[in-house]
């Protein structure tokens, strides 16, 4: 088990309304690894953001080797490689069915997430430019998947009666949806879900990366 560095030696770039990055910050906070975080937008600055990363994209989490990691999933991969290292439980499991079934929990919120992230963008488009039809279908995509999810829901959480990466993706993904589209989960009937993400708002670690900041 390696000792907790003192200082800070990770730095991940986004703002916590992306819940890509949320997920991120959520898990180094319920794995005790310290971090930096540069609280930049990539669409409002994205002067400041240019000479750390051009692509634009969050999460970008930094390394203290220097190394950089995108996509949130990778990035998760290595914090469980991480955990384990320091004889932690990883928040997915390692092998067989229940890094399957994790996974594929992980699948169902992921696509909701991005329906609702296409939705919002959908909304940033000019008024005379935004497509209802296109829209719809977004919304359509994202409800089936929170329903999905909803139906899998049968106690506190969605895997093994225990918190997974499955509970924290689809948390960050409603938490966005709350914030960002109020409107849009009052037509997403899941009590269950609600109740699972209200509980994880709660939570030491959904507190410590608030969406507001
Ligand atoms: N699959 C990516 C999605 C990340 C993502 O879409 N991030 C958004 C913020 S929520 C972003 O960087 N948007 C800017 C862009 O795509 O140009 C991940 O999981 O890291």
């Amino acid at each position: 088990m390696t000792n907790l560095p003192d200082a800070a030696p990770y730095r991940l770039l986004g703002l916590y309304d992306s819940p890509f990055v949320r997920r991120v910050a959520v898990t180094m906070h319920l794995y005790g690894l310290p971090f930096e975080h540069l609280s930049l937008s990539v669409f409002r600055h994205m002067d400041a953001m240019r000479p750390i990363n051009p692509l634009f994209k969050v999460p970008m989490l930094t390394l203290p080797s220097g190394e950089t990691l995108y996509e949130s999933a990778y990035i998760l991969d290595h914090l469980d490689e991480l955990a384990v290292e320091r004889g932690l439980a990883p928040l997915i499991p390692r092998q067989g069915p229940e890094r399957r079934q994790v996974h594929q929990l992980m699948a169902l919120a992921i696509v909701a997430t991005e329906k609702a992230v296409a939705i919002e963008y959908e909304h940033k488009r000019p008024g005379e430019r935004q497509w209802a039809d296109w829209t719809e279908r977004l919304r359509g995509q994202m409800r089936q998947a929170f329903a999905l999810l909803e139906e899998r829901l049968a106690g506190d959480f969605l895997f093994g009666g225990h918190l997974t990466q499955a509970d924290i993706t689809t948390a960050a993904g409603i938490g966005f949806v709350r914030y960002v589209q109020p409107d849009e989960w009052a037509g997403v009937a899941c009590p269950a879900l609600t109740a699972l993400a209200d509980r994880l708002e709660e939570s030491a670690a959904f507190k410590a990366v608030p969406l507001d900041e």
